[in-house]
């Protein structure tokens, strides 16, 4: 696909997220919007899913460690055709293929449930680590927080995937530089996080996280380092896409009134 299809596809993402957690009346629409070029750029450019088959036992695995930021991936799944769009008006319903974070039986693509956070590395590297073991060529992203990262567990499976040279995994940290209610850096500061990566093992790139044509060309450096893990650090605006959502965050939980959802709407069609 080209690049301008995965912009177009991008603003279709944003436009569902807005209009499914104003349907829903909840969600994470700060969160959904700033990962929504990082899904954009891996379920319609990135990952390898033969068949489109969730059961593909050569799949890659995409593990969305900030569960709350399910809308952005059910409206990426919806938008690539993995997943049947008319579920995201069921999105938060009892008993729905949507639920308000990611299970595994309930959505196809989903690898791991998630929400408390914390949890996507360590499973993540444990399915990296089984590829190696099992000679399986499929590859294991995973979409962290950097709010997320004040997670211990994150840490002890960094340490974990660089012993066992996991050059089959990359993680992607979502870094907006926000948590739930405020910077991180004032919160449990993260920097210099660059730094922690390498000294971890790990092979970083950094990219603008907004920026598809950027995000591709940090993925594609990823596949020529050999014999260590991979993070991309993305920097990424929360709420990207719409200007009085960005960088707020009251939008963590704040989901759009009528009239803020035609405005959101307006510029995304400008
Ligand atoms: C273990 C755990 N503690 C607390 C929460 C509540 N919580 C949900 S989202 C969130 C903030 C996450 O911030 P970040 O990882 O930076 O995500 P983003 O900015 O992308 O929304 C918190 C604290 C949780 N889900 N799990
Ligand atoms: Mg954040």
């Amino acid at each position: 696909m080209d690049i301008a299809s995965l912009q177009n596809a991008a603003r279709t993402v944003r436009k569902t997220i807005l209009r499914t957690n104003a349907r829903a009346g909840q969600g994470h629409t700060g969160g959904d919007l700033s990962e929504t070029d990082i899904l954009v750029t891996l379920f319609l450019h990135v990952l390898n899913l033969p068949g489109r088959d969730p059961q593909n036992p050569d799949r890659d695995r995409f593990i969305l460690s900030k569960g709350h930021g399910v809308c952005g991936l059910y409206s990426t799944l919806a938008t690539a055709g993995l997943i049947d769009a008319a579920w995201l008006d069921d999105y938060l319903t009892f008993d729905s293929h949507t639920p308000g974070h990611p299970v595994r039986q309930k959505t196809p693509f989903v690898e791991l449930n998630t929400g408390a956070l914390g949890h996507g590395l360590p499973v993540a590297t444990g399915l990296a680590l089984a590829a190696k073991r099992q000679n399986r060529s499929y590859r294991v992203y995973v979409l962290v927080g950097d709010g997320e990262l004040q997670e211990g567990s994150n840490w002890e499976s960094a340490m974990t995937a660089a012993h066992y040279d996991l050059d089959n995994l990359t993680v992607i940290v979502d870094r907006n530089t926000l948590q739930l209610a405020d910077r991180t850096e004032s919160i449990v500061g993260l920097e210099p996080l660059a730094d922690k990566w390498r000294a971890f093992g790990f092979d970083l790139h950094e990219a603008r996280g907004n920026d598809i044509p950027d995000l591709i060309r940090a993925f594609e450096a990823t596949r020529t380092v050999a014999g260590k893990p991979h993070v991309i650090l993305a920097h990424t605006r929360k709420g990207a896409g719409v200007s009085f959502i960005e960088d707020r965050a009251e939008w963590h939980h704040r989901i759009p009134t009528t009239e803020e959802l035609e405005r959101a709407y307006a510029e995304l069609e400008s």
